[in-house]
């Protein structure tokens, strides 16, 4: 970990100067060895001060959702050259392989830190230990994973989002019966894994439920509409509930329910409960269309640049963290899990 080192270093070298000065009467080896330190030290701040950049890796996901748009958004306005970055960033598309390699690289490139936004929870062990060898720290965000190897976390609670929808599910639908479709998202990652478990522990507490099937999406639109597709093919007539893992995929949805002339929302005949709450995912719950939208926020970049600020001086730094996130409904509908959408609310959503 260089940068940590050398301002160790550095301040190392501030007390000896100290020390030497109050003392006063230090040998004269000590003394020049002191200057010399205290000279490359001052040469180092105005190195800094003339753009001394803290280089940071992302390796984000990829670009499937308006979730993954606003979060690398985020990282791109948070690590700037002004804010004292130089961020590498690249988008692995989905793809584990890709993902892996790139945080090769950013260790070959010996980068200062590594951020990633894992795409699976597993097969991170080795990688981890090649940056952990190298000295980088690593910050895991987003999505968790298997291995136990990195420095920190920051991310969001995705199996309280799942408990959220099961909850609102069940005082909206206050014992009446419920046939489910999961669109989920996509395969191993901990967002689907997440939400996953959390709602299906409240599914498990109603035996008036039914989950019928669940199929990956994969976060995306089109993914959403095909097994959206596929599933009124096989299952029409028989759900009254359609869960997508993501607001992307709601979208997908829903252009398959129009196109069967299937009805949703509030005064249709499928509840829809999404998961994000992205701008235009909270525009289509004020609609009326999607009835409850479980918040992820997208917006961790700062918190990430806030473990990165107190690891660059030496400071004691959370090794967890966790945004909290809310869940909204559409008008007209009263929860004690979520809120009720406004226009105000979807004024105020940057993303
Ligand atoms: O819900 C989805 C995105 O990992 C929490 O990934 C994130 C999820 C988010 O593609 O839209």
């Amino acid at each position: 970990m260089k940068r940590r080192l050398v301002s160790v270093l550095i301040g190392m070298t501030m007390a000896a100067a100290l020390l030497g000065g109050c003392g006063g009467s230090s040998n004269t080896a000590t003394d020049e060895a002191a200057d010399d330190t205290a000279a490359e030290a001052e040469a180092e701040g105005e190195e800094a001060a003339s753009g001394d950049l803290i280089t940071v890796g992302y390796a984000q996901v990829g670009h499937e959702s308006d979730w993954r748009t606003a979060n690398t958004e985020n990282y791109q306005n948070t690590f700037t050259a002004e804010n004292g970055y130089e961020l590498s960033f690249v988008d692995a598309d989905n793809d584990n392989a890709a993902q892996i390699e790139a945080v090769r690289s950013f260790i070959q490139q010996e980068l200062d830190y590594i951020v990633i936004a894992p795409i699976e929870t597993a097969g991170w062990d080795t990688v981890l230990q090649e940056a952990e060898d190298a000295g980088i720290p690593v910050i895991i965000a987003d999505r968790e994973i298997d291995a136990t190897n990195f420095d920190a976390f920051v991310g969001t609670n995705t199996v309280d989002e799942g408990v959220t929808a099961g909850n609102w599910l069940g005082e909206y639908l206050d014992g009446a019966e419920a046939n489910i479709l999961v669109i989920e998202g996509s395969v191993g990652a901990s967002a689907t894994l997440g939400r996953t478990e959390g709602f299906n522990s409240v599914v498990a507490e109603h035996s008036e439920w039914n989950i019928i099937d669940s199929q990956s999406g994969d976060f995306t639109q089109s993914g959403g509409q095909e097994v959206m597709e596929s599933f009124i093919k096989s299952y029409e007539g028989q759900f009254n509930v359609v869960v997508c893992q993501n607001d992307n995929e709601a979208y997908g949805a829903m252009d398959a329910m129009d196109a069967a002339g299937i009805t949703y929302g509030v005064d249709g005949d499928v509840i829809i409960i999404s998961f994000d709450a992205t701008h235009d995912g909270l525009q289509y719950t004020l609609d009326g269309k999607i009835n409850c939208d479980v918040e992820c926020n997208p917006i961790q970049a700062e918190v990430v640049a806030g473990v990165i600020q107190a690891m660059e001086a030496g400071e004691d730094y959370p090794e967890s963290t966790i945004v909290e996130d809310s869940a909204f409904v559409a008008p007209g509908i009263e929860s004690a899990y979520a809120i009720t959408m406004t226009q105000e609310i979807l004024d105020g959503r940057a993303y």
